[in-house]
Formats: structure tokens, sequence, C-alpha cells
């Protein structure tokens, strides 16, 4: 049977990678084989197109050529780990997916949802997350936690306006598509923000 493909998305320093290690072990608790994985990146080429993407530069970087590097990872890490892995029957979970190039892409730099839509398919066919984890938080407190935990990259310089919008954008792709989306208040204590995503699996795994 085919995997599952759990994504795991919000703005910066909300908490995704010290929560996916509590996911992992949720995984190994209920003795599901999975892959964890991330983007930008998941495989060499892809890892070095995000190193491309988040050091920060003095050349300005069009917005283009930013949205294509992004899909360009993507294609690789969909061909080489994510549709293997699912084909294989493992759990893929993944530290973001395409929900950011809308909240990132779309709505921070105002490109048109048409256009990322189109590179969508192209990238990915038919492949869509069976569920979205958004943590979701003021966005100072990510920044003021990602500031204290490493040196900004290109994404983390920009204005408090352009993560307003994509915490926004994120807000809004929950509405939109609630079957697959689950908001978790990751403003809460780490246990608290546990709790939360324990619950959402668990449901998510007794109606699949
Ligand atoms: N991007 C990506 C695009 O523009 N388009 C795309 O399509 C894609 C896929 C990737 C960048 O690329 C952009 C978006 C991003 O800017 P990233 O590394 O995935 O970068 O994203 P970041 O948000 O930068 O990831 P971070 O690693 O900075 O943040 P995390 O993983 O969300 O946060 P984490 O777990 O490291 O936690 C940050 C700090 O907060 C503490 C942790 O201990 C840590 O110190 N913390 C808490 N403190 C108190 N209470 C809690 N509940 C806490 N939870 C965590």
């Amino acid at each position: 049977m085919r995997g599952k493909f759990i994504t795991i998305e919000g703005t910066e320093g909300v908490g995704k990678t010290t929560n996916i290690q509590f996911i992992q072990s949720w995984m190994e608790k209920n003795k599901l084989a999975f892959a964890t994985t991330r983007e930008p990146g998941g495989t060499p080429l892809a890892e070095q197109i995000r190193e491309l993407l988040l050091a920060p530069r003095e050349e300005s970087v069009s917005n283009t050529a930013e949205l294509l590097m992004v899909f360009a990872a993507r294609a690789q890490h969909i061909n080489q780990v994510i549709e293997p892995m699912l084909g294989e029957g493992a759990w893929v979970l993944c530290d973001r997916f395409t929900d950011a190039t809308y909240a990132y892409q779309g709505a921070g730099r105002n490109m048109r949802d048409d256009l990322i839509a189109e590179l969508e398919v192209l990238v990915q066919g038919s492949l869509r997350p069976d569920l979205t984890l958004i943590l979701d938080i003021p966005v100072e407190i990510g920044l003021k936690r990602a500031g204290e935990r490493s040196t900004p990259d290109r994404f983390e310089l920009e204005r408090v306006e352009f993560f307003d919008r994509v915490r926004n954008r994120y807000l809004q792709i929950a509405k939109d598509s609630p079957e697959r989306c689950v908001i978790i208040d990751a403003s809460q204590s780490l246990e608290g923000v546990q709790k939360q995503i324990e619950t959402a699996l668990s449901h998510f795994m007794e109606t699949t």
C-alpha cells in the first residue's frame, strides 16, 4: 500500500524542526515505516539549490529565478525521494512543501498564483500532501526564536510585513483546504504544541 505524505509548514522559527523529532517518535511508537525530509532540499542536488536560495547575497535575486529554483529542487526531490518512498509504502514527513511556495513566493513576493499552480502541475502531477500541519504563531515571536538560534538566512532578512503576508496566506490555505490542513497553535508550550500534533495525527490515522 502506498505511504502517506505529511507536510509541516509555518513561518520562520515556528518550531517545525523541533516538532518533527516528536512526530518521528510518534511514528516509531506506531510502528510505521517512514522517511523524514525537507524542502528546499532532500537530495544532494536539491540541497545545493537550497544553499543557493538561502545564502544572503549582494546581487538581488529575481522573483522568477527564486520560484524556478524552488521548483527545480522540488522536481529532483520528488523524483529521487518522495515518490520512491511513498511507492515502497513508507510515510514521508516533509519539512515544508508547495504551500510554502504559495505563502513565500505567492503572498510574500506577490507572484501570481496561477503561475505557481502551473508549475505545481508540471512538477508534481497529481502528488499532493495527505495531511498538512500548519504551525502558527505571531511573526515577531517566530523571528525572535529563529534569531536566537542561528544567524539570519536570506529570507529571514525580510521585513515583518513580508512574514505577515506569509502567515496570512498559510491561514487562508488552511481555510480553503480544511480536509487536508490542521492549524496548530505554536505559541503554546512545547508540551501543549505536541499534544495538538498528537491529536491531529491520531485523528488522521483513524480516518484514513
Ligand atoms: N521557502 C521554502 C520558500 O520561500 N519557498 C518554498 O517553496 C520553500 C519550500 C527554508 C526557507 O525557504 C523558504 C522558507 C524558509 O525561509 P527552513 O529552514 O525550512 O528554511 O525554515 P525556517 O523557518 O527558517 O526553519 P527554522 O529551522 O528556522 O525554524 P523551525 O524549524 O520552524 O523552528 P525550530 O524548531 O528550529 O525552533 C526555533 C527555536 O524555537 C524554539 C526551539 O527550541 C528553537 O530554539 N521553540 C520553542 N520555544 C518555546 N516554545 C515552543 N513551543 C517552541 N518550539 C520551538
